[in-house]
């Protein structure tokens, strides 16, 4: 018998929702009509919710359901719920971590490259027919040759980056808040000093209110002109404003983005901007990456409800 209510408050992929369907009495709150009629009549009954990027569980949302115990996050990423609050009120959130570290690892190579060695551009000029009408694509402007690479966010994703980088033969240093004792890279304290020392800065950290737009106009300063900024870690960590401006400026030479402050949202000034590359937030975006993705949400709020700590229980949840 199923006895265990799930509210999903917004769409998830298919397969997550068949299976939590199967084991679970699952509401699917994006589908119905009266939404705040549900909640006023269903809310008590309530134990889990499975979220997925762009649906925000807030204090206030959350606080709606009084036997509320878990929330499971489609996604390492969890800055749209309040995982501090939901730890101060006895709450346990979930993520999912891992299965995904090498596939975004794989886009941010892909995105680093696009945009050194300017690939998007040069293919437009070939589909464009300028190769026969005005021959080969210009050299590029840059080169991934002798530069330095700093990655803001050094952790499952920005280690799996940093081998790859090895691997090109690129110097690496990295910026978290406190040093990471497994790496030999170099370590700068602040993210200014970590930006001024390198010609490439990777963004992989997490968002929420501590990154907030700390990645602002003093960071692309000290990037400066000949500098790329490469985000694969969340939009929301950089001040887009900002950005635009040091882009139009030429504060910074260019930037790779697969992240974005109000996704689906991308400012007109950066589409309008022919020298830089832009990525739908395709970082994780295989088949067989969400699928092991959505897998961790089943297992997680399985295990939870079978009385156990679930595997991805996040941090800020243990006191
Ligand atoms: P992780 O292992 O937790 O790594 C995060 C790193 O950021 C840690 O090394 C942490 O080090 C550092 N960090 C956290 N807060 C910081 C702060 N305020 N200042 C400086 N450093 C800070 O997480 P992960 O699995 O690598 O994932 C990282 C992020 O990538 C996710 O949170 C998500 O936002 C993003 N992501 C994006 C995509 C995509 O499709 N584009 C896909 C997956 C994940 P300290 O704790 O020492 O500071
Ligand atoms: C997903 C991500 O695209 O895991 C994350 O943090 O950003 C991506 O893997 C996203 O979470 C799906 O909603």
């Amino acid at each position: 018998m199923k006895t265990v209510d799930i509210l999903a408050p917004g769409p998830m992929m298919p397969m997550v929702l068949e299976k939590l369907a199967e084991q679970f009495t699952l509401h699917r709150l994006w589908e119905m009509d009266d939404k705040d009629g549900f909640i006023k009549a269903n809310a008590h009954t309530i134990r889990g919710l499975a979220t997925g990027g762009h649906v925000k569980c807030d204090a206030a949302f959350m606080g709606q359901f009084p036997h509320l115990e878990i929330i499971a996050n489609f996604g390492v990423g969890y800055d749209s719920v309040d995982a501090k609050w939901a730890g101060q009120h006895g709450l346990v959130v979930t993520n999912t971590p891992d299965v995904l570290t090498e596939e975004v690892a794989d886009t941010c190579l892909g995105l680093l490259l696009m945009t050194v060695k300017e690939m998007p551009q040069s293919e437009r000029w070939l589909r464009d027919g300028k190769w026969v009408s005005k021959g080969p694509y210009p050299l590029t402007h840059t080169t991934l040759r002798g530069k330095k690479i700093g990655i803001f966010g050094l952790g499952r994703i920005g280690k799996a980056i940093a081998r790859r980088l090895e691997a090109f033969g690129l110097e690496i240093s990295y910026h978290n808040r406190r040093r990471a004792d497994d790496v030999s890279y170099a370590y700068h304290d602040t993210l200014a000093g970590l930006a001024s020392a390198v010609d490439i800065l990777i963004s992989v950290a997490p968002g929420g209110p501590e990154t907030h737009h700390i990645i602002n106009a003093d960071i692309f300063k000290a990037l400066g002109p000949k500098g790329i900024f490469i985000n694969i870690g969340r939009g929301s960590a950089v001040d887009e404003k900002a950005m635009v401006a040091a882009l139009q400026n030429k504060t910074i030479w260019s930037a790779g983005l697969d992240v974005f402050e109000n996704e689906p949202s991308v400012p007109a000034e950066l589409i309008g901007m022919e020298n830089i590359v832009l990525l739908p937030h395709i970082g994780s975006a295989t088949h067989q990456g969400r699928d092991a993705m959505g897998e961790k949400v089943i297992v997680n709020i399985k295990s939870f409800v079978d009385g156990h700590t679930p595997p991805d229980k996040v941090v800020h949840t243990i006191f």
